[in-house]
């Protein structure tokens, strides 16, 4: 199905947007169709936040169309879990060098 199709049939409430909700379901329908392997609420929570640029809870059809490019591509050669979890990793690290510095500085010499 192509990705307006797809927009169209899952914005129930014909809002021109995405809430949370119709986006699960069109990405779980996209990823059914890709034959993909499921997306987990936490990968998908990262997805979303990712592509909802203006924090608004809600995506545009082009946030919508970027974020099934995304895991369409992240598909090819990687598993979007790994991915996400690489990423996490070094934004905690990150974190914990922001909150401590001299702590990460001792851990890692
Ligand atoms: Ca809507």
């Amino acid at each position: 199905m192509k990705t307006r199709g797809l927009f169209e049939k899952h914005d129930t409430d014909r809002s021109g947007m995405f809430d949370r909700m119709e986006t699960k379901r069109a990405v779980d329908e996209f990823i059914q169709s890709e034959g993909q392997p499921p997306i987990s609420q936490t990968d998908f929570d990262n997805a979303f936040a990712r592509f909802d640029i203006d924090r608004s809870g809600q995506l545009d059809f082009m946030e919508f169309r970027n974020l099934l490019r995304y895991i369409g591509n992240v598909d090819t050669g990687f598993d979007i879990g790994q991915l996400f979890g690489i990423r996490n990793q070094r934004d905690q690290r990150l974190n914990q060098f922001r909150n401590n510095p001299q702590q990460i500085q001792c851990s890692l010499f």
